[in-house]
């Protein structure tokens, strides 16, 4: 009985460490990394996925103060289908003016060119982070997944002195329990309302002159129709156009979409995601999360698309900033705006 018992555990264990080995599918594999980190902190190209991550020095890719954005694109030698989990585990100290990151975008490509954003890791396992540990940011879903063999990981940095990196990874499939992670836009909506309607907002930079927001009305005047009057209209744009909508009051919100022509035949391409952002004063904003999602799914040529956004929790704010990421050198017309409050 004990002989046999001890054999079933382990097959458990063997089956539990195969399905995880399966799951990561990052582990081994081979990645690059922009701009170059710290020569202190330097990596001979394994580092970041020898499934070693512990709070020590010899563990960490670092860079201090990076001129751009840390990248990281993982080589998964082959396409997968199902990618739902990308985590990054990284040193908080702040003794050592380690910083955690504040969050990342990470998008994936079948070629290594052509990226698609899947989505912003902006959550912490363990928050709240003790100081003096490694922290897991991750980003997980399970209704919009990756289809890729190239995963890029942009690193938005959390301060200046040191980001330092320990570890990627990189799951397909189903997500497994023990990973207890949260999935972004299963908030219940069934009460919230419009609160967008008619409200003021600033557009930077200004759109095009051929498609031009003369009155300051269109982005929210609750109409996303098809027609080329009712937008406007951005031409491979040097920065990211970006709107500010003034709720005039707090607000509870659950939901933030835009609404975009497609139409390749006219050279208008859907951009490839939304940066979400909030502020109590219109000023400073915090980042909150990324709409990648499409209605409808996956989207429409010669064709209004709405991409939305919703946060695990509602997130209260009077300003919205909606920083369209526009994709290629096509034109991006926007139709409308909005924004969505629980009751
Ligand atoms: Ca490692
Ligand atoms: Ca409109």
């Amino acid at each position: 009985m004990l002989k046999k018992g001890i054999v079933v555990l382990l097959a458990l264990l063997v089956a539990s460490l195969v399905l995880a080995g399966e799951f990561n599918v990052a582990a081994g594999k081979t990645y690059t990394l922009s701009p170059e980190p710290n020569p202190n902190y330097a990596d001979p190209g394994s580092k970041l996925t020898d499934g070693s991550f512990n709070f020590s020095w010899g563990d960490m890719v670092g860079w201090e103060n990076p001129a751009a954005n840390p990248t990281i694109v993982v080589d998964l030698g082959d396409i997968y289908e199902e990618v739902s989990y990308v985590a990054l585990k990284v040193m908080y100290s702040a003794p050592s003016a380690v910083n955690m990151p504040e969050y990342f975008i990470v998008s994936i490509s079948e070629d290594g060119e052509l990226y698609e954003d899947l989505g912003m890791g902006i959550t912490y396992a363990e928050a709240p982070v003790a100081n003096d540990t490694i922290a897991t940011l991750y980003w997980a879903s399970e209704e919009f997944v990756g289809y890729g063999r190239y995963v890029k990981i942009e690193i938005v940095p959390g301060g200046d002195a040191w980001t330092m990196i320990a570890e990627i990874v990189v799951g397909d499939g189903a997500l497994p329990e023990e990973l207890d992670a949260v999935v972004g836009g299963l908030l219940d909506l069934t009460y919230a309302a419009t609160v967008s309607v008619g409200k003021p907002y600033m557009l930077i930079p200004l759109p095009s002159d051929a498609y031009p927001d003369t009155d300051s009305v269109k982005v929210t005047d609750g109409f996303a129709r098809y027609s080329w009057a009712d937008m406007i209209g951005f031409d491979n744009p040097a920065i990211n156009p970006t709107i500010i909508i003034d709720l005039l009051e707090p607000k509870s919100i659950g939901r933030v979409s835009a609404h975009f022509m497609r139409s390749f035949a006219s050279a208008v391409n859907l951009p490839k995601s939304l940066l979400i952002g909030v502020s109590d004063d219109g000023m400073e904003f915090k980042t909150v999360g990324l709409a990648v999602a499409t209605n409808p799914y996956p989207p429409q040529n010669e064709f209004i698309n709405e991409i939305h956004w919703s946060p695990s929790e509602p997130v209260l704010a009077r300003y919205v900033k909606i920083e369209i990421r526009p994709r290629g050198a096509a034109w991006t017309m926007l139709a409308e705006a909005t924004v969505w409050a629980m009751e």
